[in-house]
């Protein structure tokens, strides 16, 4: 079993319930392990489009890099995912963060995801559950790359029932 970490994002229709059916789509190939709260974060890219909600999910799995890309692919597109312009509004956006502690660079996907470090609304769901991860080509834990990050974005709890919850 690998260990894996996912960032879901989502800024159309119900974005809490998009969340919710990622993570038990999920639970099909993989065993979840944590699910961070739900940040409402501004849209970093193209500007001019809804907040999102973003989730951090950790799990464990036994498919293979390639392999759970196509599970998160199927996962969009039954989510009502259609690709347009890159970083277009979109129901739903599963993104593979880190995959253990492997690099890969291939022409369809390259882990660990290059942007990480420069994105806050990736760095403080994940900062949330998984603070001691190192990140395996740049070193250093996630809690000090959100400390450095440059991005001043907006990133905020959601006010949705699961993190009153917590
Ligand atoms: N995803 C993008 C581009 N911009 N902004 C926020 N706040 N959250 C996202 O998930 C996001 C984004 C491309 O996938
Ligand atoms: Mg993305
Ligand atoms: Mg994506």
């Amino acid at each position: 079993m690998r260990q894996a970490f996912i960032l879901a994002g989502t800024n159309l229709g119900d974005r809490k319930a998009n969340l919710d059916f990622a993570l038990n789509a999920l639970e099909q190939g993989c065993t979840i392990k944590r699910a961070s709260s739900c940040f409402e974060t501004e849209p970093v890219g193209f500007l001019d489009q809804p907040w999102f909600y973003n989730q951090a999910i950790e799990f464990e799995t036994r498919l293979s890099p390639s392999e759970l890309l196509s599970l998160c692919q199927n996962i969009e597109f039954s989510r009502g995912r259609i690709r347009t312009f890159p970083n277009a509004p979109r129901f739903l956006d599963l993104d593979i963060l880190f995959f253990g502690n492997l690099i890969l660079e291939q022409e369809n996907l390259i882990i660990p995801h290059p942007r990480i470090q420069e994105r806050r609304f990736v760095l403080e769901p994940l900062a949330e559950i998984a603070p001691d991860f190192v990140h395996p080509v740049l070193k250093k834990t996630i809690r000090s790359l959100l400390e450095t990050c440059l991005d001043k974005s907006r990133v905020r709890l959601a006010s949705c029932p699961q993190n009153s919850d917590k």
